[in-house]
């Protein structure tokens, strides 16, 4: 049985939990995190995108013919998604010529750490990142303002359906993987775990020190 985006999600449960709820999106949705934990979210997560583009960007590259389209759509995304975190930063004044924390630093090595793997475990990789994010934002349940606009662009039924297009890449390409590499793209699978949790919790914890 080669490995797929679905029993890596059937085998691995609570990391993937960790990944997706979280203090930080639950204070989203009932009104409790405070504007510098949510601030400090939008700034290291503009830092991370941007490499993030770098990423796909270089999937892109690894990427066989019939994987290019769906993967220069997700780019041309990305490209309206960094202005769009740079109008969201301008509308609270913040500066995003910042250093990324310690925790976004790692997240971003991890992802330039792919490039010298197969396709088959950026593809994973890829996938898992968007997931995260497509299920964080809306597993709480209807977000209310300010953050509602922030839950809809990865909880959107286009971008569901783009989370979709990667499974079916990632399965694609798992299926011709070998046992060696299939377990390499297993381990990408949990360190996307990881990092996710780690990243909303640097947000969380962060800015309360702050306060
Ligand atoms: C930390 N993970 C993080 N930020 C994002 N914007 C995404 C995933 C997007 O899917």
């Amino acid at each position: 049985m080669p490995l797929t985006c679905q029993s890596l999600l059937q085998a691995h449960p609570a990391p993937w939990d960790s990944a997706t709820t979280h203090p930080f999106l639950a204070g989203c949705q009932s009104g409790t995190l405070h504007p510098a934990q949510f601030n400090t979210w939008l700034v290291q997560d503009f830092l991370f995108v941007k490499d993030f583009t770098r990423m796909v960007g270089r999937v892109l590259g690894a990427a066989p013919d019939d994987h290019i389209d769906g993967l220069l759509a997700g780019l041309g995304a990305l490209k309206d998604e960094l202005l769009w975190f740079e109008a969201k930063a301008a509308e609270r004044s913040l500066n995003l010529s910042t250093s990324p924390q310690l925790t976004c630093q790692r997240y971003c090595e991890f992802m330039a750490s792919l490039a010298a793997r197969p396709y088959s475990v950026q593809a994973t990789a890829l996938w898992a990142i968007e997931y995260a994010y497509n299920q964080g934002w809306q597993l709480p349940g209807p977000m209310p303002e300010p953050y509602t606009e922030f839950a809809d662009r990865w909880g959107n039924p286009g971008f569901t359906d783009y989370v979709h297009l990667l499974a079916a890449q990632a399965d694609a390409a798992l299926a011709i993987a070998s046992p060696e590499v299939q377990a390499q793209a297993e381990a990408a699978f949990l360190q996307v775990a990881d990092l996710e949790a780690n990243f909303w919790q640097m947000a969380f914890t962060a800015a309360e020190a702050a306060q």
